[in-house]
């Protein structure tokens, strides 16, 4: 009776130990390397105006950008995807700006059931440079900021209350936001726009990837198929004993 009592606790226990440590999982959302040198169709929209460009070569992305004293933008944008119950989703990749003179170069994540929803991690290299971190619209964060001249990774993180953006390892700083609570739908676009009539505005991207951490938290009947199974298995052992 004292091993059933001893039992009948320590699973209580541990099924109430399950319930405060959920499970966090790391879920892969979208991604792309692209390496085959074919921009693939299922997985990116292009958005051109005016003689702009964007071609998949040397196995990443390639952006030429004209503006043509007006504004022209080349924009690729990827599919639809989803997460659940998620606690911070992580877009991750690599990107350079080898010489800029004129345009704006760009990161966005989307919530994909309102697109004015948004944050855009922005290099704009006329007048500046600068860095802009924008939030569905406002400038909420501006410094001068030279770009990456050369594949370099980046990482725009976000929770349900802020967002962060990381260069080459280093945080470059933190923002409290709410704009993503509650989205389960996103998508991510890449490129940028210029104005002018300058050659060469290039910017390069390379493996991009998306992913989510997810909490999981086990289901009520889980937990009571858990509590006997503990105690048959403790029972077991307990009688094997006598
Ligand atoms: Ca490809
Ligand atoms: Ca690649």
């Amino acid at each position: 009776m004292k091993r059933i009592l001893v039992a009948l606790s320590l699973s209580l226990l541990v099924a109430v130990s399950f319930v405060d440590s959920s499970l966090a999982l790391q879920i892969d959302l979208f991604s792309d390397d692209f390496n085959d040198n074919v921009i693939d169709p299922a997985r990116w929209t292009a958005d051109i105006t005016g003689q702009g460009s964007v071609s998949e070569q040397n196995q990443r992305l390639e952006f030429t950008i004209l503006g043509q004293s007006s504004p022209r933008h080349v924009y690729l944008q990827s599919a639809t995807f989803s997460a659940q119950n998620w606690t911070s989703i992580d877009f991750t990749g690599q990107w350079a700006i080898p010489s800029p003179r004129t345009a704006e170069f760009d990161l966005f994540i989307h919530n994909a059931d309102d697109p004015s929803e948004y944050f855009r991690v922005n290099y704009q290299s006329w007048g500046g440079p600068y860095l802009h971190l924008v939030d569905s619209g406002p400038r909420i964060f501006s410094v001068r900021r030279t770009p990456p001249g050369t594949l370099t990774d980046f990482l725009l993180l976000f929770t349900e209350t802020g967002w962060e953006y990381w260069e080459n390892g280093m945080l470059v700083n933190s923002l409290p936001s709410s704009t993503m609570a509650g989205a389960d739908n996103f998508y991510i676009r890449l490129g940028g726009w210029d104005y002018s009539y300058y050659p060469n505005q290039i910017i390069y991207y390379d493996t991009i990837t998306v992913s989510a951490e997810t909490t999981v938290v086990p289901e009520p009947a889980t937990l009571f198929l858990l509590g006997p199974s503990l105690l048959t298995f403790f029972g077991l052992r307990g009688r094997r004993h006598l």
